[in-house]
């Protein structure tokens, strides 16, 4: 997989794209990610790539002719995504979509924003990762890649681990324990060291269940509990779900 990422602070990707499960990818060949500068297409004794809104008002706005330059010269694979607040908001979903294209590419806005022609006539859509602002896209664009980079085949040692874990299956994950079997007083439950692998996966699915109907009853909310799930429930009814 390719993913072009346009930023003007392209050092802001070294560490994270060196660094573990990406940096293996990388190496492996299995994922290309490339970051341009749009600096790097200023012509100006500055090398500016803001300018002052038209309209006035606080704070500055990235022009639209180095985003356009550097975009043209490097010809990125499409989609091209603008990380904004104002975006589609960037999901499970939306990172198995993703991964499933040969490649796509993500602008990185700062500032108060980026022109809106550039929004308009040289992105494909625009993503964002949550409710809240970032001084800039740059780690709304690391949260897409590490999401869907983690998607790619052979990305991860145990392609069942990715399949497992939240939100595949729309819960959220069981607890998970490692030695000690008490650790200051605290144990860990008791099916876990039975034995009885049927009445584990059971216990396992029970607590997902319940974790997500505390926590994110949100992501339940458009299919209501099967009757196997029920079940569930009431073969594990100490299930109170910690904070
Ligand atoms: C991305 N969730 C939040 C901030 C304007 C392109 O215009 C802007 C971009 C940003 C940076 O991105 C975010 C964001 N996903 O704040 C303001």
């Amino acid at each position: 997989m390719r993913i072009d990422v346009f930023s003007i602070f392209p050092d802001y990707f070294s560490s994270p794209l060196d660094a573990s499960l990406l940096g293996r990818a990388r190496a492996d060949g299995l994922l290309d990610v490339r970051v341009h500068d749009p600096r790097s297409f200023t012509t100006d004794r500055h090398r500016s790539v803001d300018d002052t809104p038209y309209g006035g008002g606080a704070g500055m706005v990235m022009a639209p002719g180095p985003l356009w330059d550097v975009v043209e010269a490097v010809t990125p694979l499409r989609p091209l995504l603008l990380l904004a607040p104002s975006g589609r908001r960037f999901d499970q979903a939306v990172a198995r979509e993703l991964a499933a294209l040969p490649g796509f590419s993500l602008l990185c806005g700062r500032y108060e924003g980026v022109d809106q022609r550039v929004a308009d006539h040289l992105c494909d859509g625009e993503l964002t990762v949550g409710d809240y602002v970032l001084a800039g896209g740059e780690a709304a664009a690391m949260v897409v890649i590490d999401a869907v980079a983690r998607l790619l085949p052979g990305v991860m040692g145990n392609a069942a681990s990715a399949a497992d874990e939240s939100f595949t299956d729309g819960l959220l994950e069981y607890p998970q324990y490692t030695r000690p079997a008490e650790f200051r007083g605290w144990e860990v439950p008791e099916v876990l060291l039975s034995g009885d692998h049927a009445r584990m996966a059971r216990w396992r699915r029970a607590q997902a269940l319940r974790r997500t109907l505390a926590r994110r009853p949100d992501l339940l909310a458009d299919r209501p509990l099967t009757p196997a799930e029920e079940d569930l429930l009431h073969e594990f009814p100490d299930g109170a779900v910690p904070d």
